[in-house]
């Protein structure tokens, strides 16, 4: 009985030893930082403001950022003005998804959207605030 569980100790370090360590180690300094970096997530997080007015707009900017290559998630807060993103800075490039945003016509911090395209929204998606004086 004491050899079974000898037996069953010992398989299981076997297995230990081959399944989680068995990756080649890095021989030198260079090979360890690489071995590092590698190890970083190139995942970034990032939030921002981008202008949007009802929830065809969350869809929007969701379907506009879903859809970039590099993405794994967004979140648009319409009541914030806010939009949250998982990403891949080695695929896409931050700028990249605003200036995607942008285009739609949705203002983000750093790209302002077109006035035609932002024209072109629905009534319901002006979000900018008017600078007409209605007071006279
Ligand atoms: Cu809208």
């Amino acid at each position: 009985m004491k050899n079974l569980i000898y037996v069953v100790l010992l398989l299981t370090a076997i297995v230990f030893a081959s399944g989680c360590c068995g990756e080649a180690k890095p021989k030198n300094a260079i090979d360890r930082m690489k071995a590092k970096v590698t190890m970083n997530k190139t995942v970034g997080k990032t939030e921002f403001m981008v202008g949007g007015a009802c929830g065809m707009c969350e869809d929007r900017i969701e379907n506009t950022v879903k859809k970039i290559q590099g993405v794994n998630s967004v979140d648009y807060d319409l009541e914030k003005q806010m939009v949250y993103i998982d990403f891949d800075e080695k695929i896409v490039k931050l700028e990249d998804i605003k200036k995607a945003i942008a285009a739609k016509g949705h203002d983000t911090e750093d790209f302002k959207a077109d006035d035609k395209v932002y024209d072109a929204l629905p009534g319901c998606c002006k979000y900018r605030v008017e600078e007409t004086p209605e007071k006279k």
